[in-house]
């Protein structure tokens, strides 16, 4: 398409889709997030930058539209790379530039100056993927969207609906020239999964999954058909699979912030196998219900996620010819780890230790640094990479060594391009098959230090700036040396603060011995933050 052309394409087209007044879209950890109806034209803005993206690289590249854990009225996006990672942080930049523009005249200026500046030629094929989860508002934006790439004269592919790491997975798969239709990923996850777990015995009880009323509920069963067809069926009972509300008093981020029964969940037994997922499927937690009254859970978080599956690793790695076995492992998490995890791995897994800033990009690219590069949040999201290098080794190795074989069908359960709780369920099923193991077993790997979250409303939550991935404050000047002094004076304590990148707060996290000694700590803190950084409204 001609340069004129283009610039003329865009400024009409953008006409159907105007910035509401005082709408300000920004990039924040994972994409654009808000209320649903106001995201038209950040979606018509975002295809434009994807096709762009897609001309730049010569490759294909993706978007899904979720929310993800947020209510079911919002929306957002989540954009790929040709790699089938998150889009490059160097183009979040070019994504505010874009969304804020405040005409249309500006926004087709504004996507002339990204052409410019990358040498993006006018003309040629480019191909965007498109999905979008369970709420009612994907299709509408998912039109948007196309209707922006199809500005650049790309070519956009609807795929409807997917969970968010399928998309990851098929943007990826496709650049490598490998299979990449969604039954594609159900053969090869399955496929993997029944090479890891033949010859172990099936775990005896049933998964109990809450689906969170989103993606995962169909997603999960086409899964659960392929892993029959592939001899290694696997037992489920899905729960919460779309007859209530997305994220509705369920779901893996329900579960963490209230360790709380999801719904449907009070007539399953104390001790059985659950596990739950978020409203796009990147996000994953164990569970089981307790004994206790009161319909508490105990929660097998993204640290335990990561141990079990740093175990399994080094198991796999221990049965490598000898001259193989030089692998490096590294877990990669942020401060929220709990610190008997982070003690654990470091006193009994003998792994190289990470801490990054918040959010999954951060953790992939550090994930990079070694052979295997385990990277879980403690909130769920994560996943195992394995370097092209390594994979290589493998594959020679693979004739004359079981172990070699088995981590390469370990590295296609894991999905390669993003956490995805999918396959990290089968990841954790195959560690457990593997070993024997029940819930029991993997809870005493460790006890999780007692903690606690709040959150605290300031003015500008820019006010608080962090480093040291998040664990110290810089700014406001003060209010370190004051955390320090609280975290002293409780035993065994750790406390840090951070401006959310998904909500306007503060977010606080202290742990310590006792439930008491976090809940107390966190509440000095968010006193002090409350305090010397701007608080809204009373004093927590
Ligand atoms: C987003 C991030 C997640 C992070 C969370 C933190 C992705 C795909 N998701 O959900 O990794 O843990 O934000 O939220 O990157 P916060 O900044 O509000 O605490
Ligand atoms: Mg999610």
């Amino acid at each position: 398409m001609a340069v004129h052309s283009i610039e003329q394409a865009v400024a009409s087209s953008s006409r159907a889709y105007v910035l509401p007044p005082g709408f300000r879209p920004s990039y924040g950890t994972a994409g654009f997030r808000a209320v649903a109806d106001l995201l038209h034209s950040t979606m018509f803005r975002c295809g434009i930058l994807m096709a762009a993206r897609a001309l730049k690289t010569q490759q294909v590249t993706g978007i899904c539209i979720t929310a993800s854990h947020n209510p079911a009225p919002d929306n957002g996006v989540k954009l790929v790379e040709p790699s089938g990672e998150m889009l490059c942080q160097d183009w979040e930049s070019y994504a505010n530039d874009l969304a804020t523009a405040q005409t249309d005249a500006e926004l087709a200026k504004r996507v002339m100056a990204l052409l410019a500046a990358e040498g993006i030629p006018a003309t040629g094929p480019a191909l965007v993927m498109v999905a979008h989860d369970t709420r009612p508002s994907g299709p509408e934006l998912a039109a948007a969207f196309a209707d922006g790439v199809r500005c650049l004269g790309a070519q956009v592919q609807m795929c409807g609906l997917l969970t968010t790491p399928q998309l990851h997975w098929m943007v990826m798969s496709r650049n490598l020239g490998a299979p990449w239709a969604e039954s594609d990923y159900y053969s090869a996850l399955a496929g993997a999964y029944q090479r890891l777990v033949a010859g172990t015995q099936p775990l005896g009880q049933p998964l109990y999954m809450d689906c969170a009323n989103g993606v995962a509920a169909p997603k999960m069963a086409a899964l659960a058909t392929a892993l029959a067809a592939a001899g290694a069926p696997l037992a489920l009972h899905l729960l919460n699979t779309g007859e209530g509300v997305l994220n509705g008093g369920c779901g893996s981020d329900f579960l963490q912030k209230d360790r709380q029964l999801p719904s449907n969940f009070q007539g399953v037994p104390p001790g059985a196998r659950c596990c739950a997922v978020d409203g796009d499927s990147d996000r994953l937690m164990y569970f089981t219900p307790l004994q206790e009254a009161g319909g508490r859970a105990l929660l097998f978080d993204g640290d335990r996620i990561a141990c079990l599956s740093a175990m399994l690793l080094k198991d796999l790695i221990s049965q490598l010819p000898p001259a193989a076995q030089d692998v490096s492992v590294g877990i990669i998490q942020t401060a929220y780890a709990n610190g008997a995890a982070s003690r654990y791995i470091r006193d009994n897994l003998g792994c190289s230790v990470e801490v990054t800033p918040t959010g999954v990009k951060y953790l992939h690219e550090a994930a990079h640094h070694f052979d295997v590069g385990v990277y879980f949040e403690a909130n769920g999201h994560g996943t195992v990479l394995f370097s092209k290098t390594l994979l290589a080794r493998l594959e020679q190795l693979k004739e004359e060594s079981r172990a070699a074989f088995e981590l390469l069908a370990l590295a296609v359960v894991i999905n390669q391009a993003v956490g995805d709780a999918l396959s990290g369920i089968l990841l954790v099923e195959a560690a457990l098959r593997r070993k024997g193991w029940g819930l029991d077993q993997w809870a005493a790997l460790y006890t999780d230090l007692p903690s606690r979250q709040l959150k605290v409303t300031v003015a500008d939550r820019a006010a608080i700036v962090t480093t040291d991935a998040e664990t110290r404050v810089s700014q406001p000047a003060g209010l370190q040396a004051a955390i320090d002094a609280a975290v002293a004076a409780v035993p065994n304590g750790r406390s840090f603060v951070r401006p959310s990148g998904t909500e306007d707060v503060v977010r606080v996290y202290a742990e310590a011995e006792t439930q008491d000694a976090a809940d107390g700590l966190a509440a000095t803190v968010a006193r002090l933050v409350h305090a010397r950084a701007g608080g809204v409204g009373p004093a927590p």
